[in-house]
């Protein structure tokens, strides 16, 4: 984090304190029965679109460098039975299976838990950078997996709307083209719904058509300015999503810095990023019954102190 974004953050827009000193959920507060309610009523044709990407493909799964590929083996199978490596169950007339996933919580479709990222010393809501030590004390996974995510979500098909199959390399997505993409589509997205973003990006990786790493992806996507953040603060966003590896546009020029959404909006907002998400069927099934929006419902793990967790978000139009 450069000293330059942290300066601009002095007068972001902040949820601290909003749900008292104590909250650990952030902005997943904003999901109240009422906007579960109004995510049930967008319902309209019963077709349910699971979001997650698939884990353990042998080419490679999308995530960031910083990061190994998810690792899925076998701890029992009928080999292991015919090479006399496990004992059957006795008697039993059954053998099983059984297999290990050793993988990052945010190494495929994920949820980013509110003390994910910090800057200046502190977590979401001013706790301590320490209690991150050996496992996030606070603000944790299993706080927002308790709660659970559900709500109205909204389709801003970004790449359909410019006309293309994917974003280029880091392209910039602006506040108005968000409105303008909205407008298009004919849907309004109210307060405390959950946007989702499609760039075409994944859709992209799986063709060929990026690289896997995150140094090299130069990803599209929003970026932090002061409108955003306002924005993301007014619309009172509890979550979003895109189908990029990082829900931003990676190196800003402005803020010299990365990912300077992170910060602004995770640790400031305590907005739970929704990330590597696929989302092309979904985007068909929008674009040919010309409705945006759709009941969101994403369960994450409840991993004691996990600084996030994989999920298969589900949308139902
Ligand atoms: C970082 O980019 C630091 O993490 P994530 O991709 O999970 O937001």
């Amino acid at each position: 984090m450069t000293e330059k974004l942290v300066d601009i953050l002095q007068n972001a827009p902040s949820n601290w304190g909003k749900w008292g000193d104590a909250d650990e959920l952030g902005a997943v507060n904003y999901l109240t029965n009422e906007a579960v309610l109004r995510g049930a009523q967008a319902v309209e044709t019963g077709d349910v679109y699971a979001l997650g990407t698939p884990i353990g493909r042998k080419a490679g799964d999308p995530k960031s460098p910083s990061r190994q590929g998810a690792q899925h083996f076998m701890a029992r199978d009928e080999g292991h039975y015919e090479a006399g490596k496990v004992e059957s169950a006795s008697d039993d007339y059954m053998n099983w299976a059984d297999d290990v996933l050793n993988t990052y919580l945010h190494g495929t479709t994920h949820i980013d838990a509110p003390g994910h990222v910090w800057y200046d010393g502190q977590l979401y809501n001013g706790f301590d950078a320490t209690t991150t030590k050996g496992g996030l004390d606070r603000c944790g996974i299993e706080h927002v997996a308790d709660h659970g995510v559900v709500g109205r979500g909204v389709l801003i098909d970004i790449a359909r709307h410019r006309g293309v199959d994917h974003l280029g390399r880091g392209e910039r997505i602006e506040l108005s083209e968000l409105q303008e993409c909205l407008d298009a589509e004919g849907v309004e997205l109210q307060k405390r719904d959950i946007p989702i973003i499609r760039t075409g990006w994944i859709e992209a990786f799986y063709d060929g058509g990026v690289p896997t790493e995150l140094e090299k992806l130069d990803e599209p996507g929003l970026t932090y300015t002061d409108a955003v953040a306002e924005w993301f603060h007014e619309m009172e966003i509890p979550a979003f999503g895109t189908d990029t590896i990082a829900n931003e546009q990676t190196n800003s020029e402005e803020t010299s810095s990365r990912l300077p959404l992170h910060p602004a909006l995770i640790r400031d907002q305590g907005i739970l990023f929704n990330e590597i998400l696929k989302l092309d069927e979904l985007a068909n099934g929008c674009a040919e019954n010309g409705t945006y929006s759709f009941l969101f419902v994403a369960s994450p793990l409840k991993i004691l102190g996990g600084t996030g967790s994989p999920v298969n978000p589900t949308a139902i139009t």
